[in-house]
């Protein structure tokens, strides 16, 4: 089997027809995360893969695509909000947002509350999980009606070969490196986003779980290290995702930038003007010390900017 097996309302693997989605996935082999379920809300196969909606019994409506949970209404906020605000509270004008993938609409969310933050093209290529989301993810969808977004139904590949030197940040929300996004994980696509960015920007990709993928974040990291001046790491807790945990790959086109010190702190109003839940300047700086096991894994210091 490829990629995610959860199943939830017939029986399938990891399920026995009991009323739990079981999330099962050869990226995270023998572990799995239950949720208990409600009620399917809806389930189809689109053109590029298998879409899940299903009301938990206490997370809230749950996203699945090809049977891995992509975000639920009760824990969404920290990967959203974190993804989005590392690399735009790090660049001192981040006036050109490009998101790839983020179908859900929370990444785009938080981006357009960015004050100075003035357009953002979205590439995602799946249209059904944009419509699948306005209707059972409003609070997550409800960035798609910002007068600041141009919404591109299409591959981000294309999109970035056209568009180059035209972002100051680059974002990819993506599901994971196996099936339709693993190309997302690879050196190709970060040299891509270097050519789409103009000077001075910075990028900022799902990047993994520590306790899961150290062999693959290493590769990103090795990699980014020959594209990029400046690369680091940063994690965000998230119960529902494989072993609580996600991480950032960050890099930037500028020498001089360093992730682990926002350049735009926010104080205490902004953080509850912009209705952030998660986000805080001292958890931007805190999201970037690693436990040992992860900042040892390379001979030299694993996650450091030069
Ligand atoms: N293991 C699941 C990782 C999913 C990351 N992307 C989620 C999309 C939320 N906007």
């Amino acid at each position: 089997e490829e990629g995610g097996g959860g199943s939830a309302g017939s029986p399938g693997p990891g399920q026995g027809g009991d009323g739990w989605f079981t999330e099962t996935c050869t990226l995270w082999p023998g572990q799995a995360m239950s949720l208990q379920v409600e009620e399917v809300l809806y389930h189809q196969k689109s053109k590029f893969q298998d879409v899940m909606v299903f009301k938990s019994k206490t997370y809230g409506n749950v996203l699945v695509l090809d049977g891995v949970i992509q975000c639920t209404e009760r824990d969404e906020f920290s990967y959203q909000e974190m993804i989005a605000n590392l690399p735009l509270c790090c660049h001192p004008c981040p006036k050109k947002v490009l998101i790839i993938g983020g179908g859900d609409g929370g990444v785009l969310r938080e981006v357009v509350k960015h004050p100075l933050v003035e357009s953002v093209v979205q590439c995602e290529i799946d249209e059904d999980v944009i419509n699948v989301s306005k209707k059972y993810l409003p609070g997550m969808a409800n960035g798609f009606f910002s007068p600041k977004l141009t919404l591109n139904v299409g591959d981000g590949f294309e999109f970035m070969k056209q568009n180059q030197d035209a972002f100051d940040v680059i974002i990819t929300d993506s599901s994971d490196p196996v099936g339709p996004a693993e190309s997302l994980f690879k050196e190709s696509y970060y040299q891509l986003m270097k050519t789409a960015l103009r000077d001075g920007g910075i990028l900022c990709c799902q990047g993994e779980c520590q306790w899961l993928h150290l062999e693959l974040i290493k590769e990103m990291y090795s990699f980014s290290k020959t594209l990029f001046p400046v690369v680091d790491y940063a994690y965000c807790t998230i119960p529902t995702y494989p072993s609580g945990q996600i991480g950032f790959m960050l890099c930037s086109k500028n020498p001089v930038t360093n992730f682990r010190e926002p350049v735009r702190e926010l104080p205490k109003e902004e953080v509850e003007n912009m209705k952030l839940k998660y986000y805080n300047s001292d958890v931007h700086r805190a999201a970037f010390v690693l436990p040992e096991f992860a900042r040892k894994v390379s001979a030299r210091p694993f996650m450091c900017s030069l």
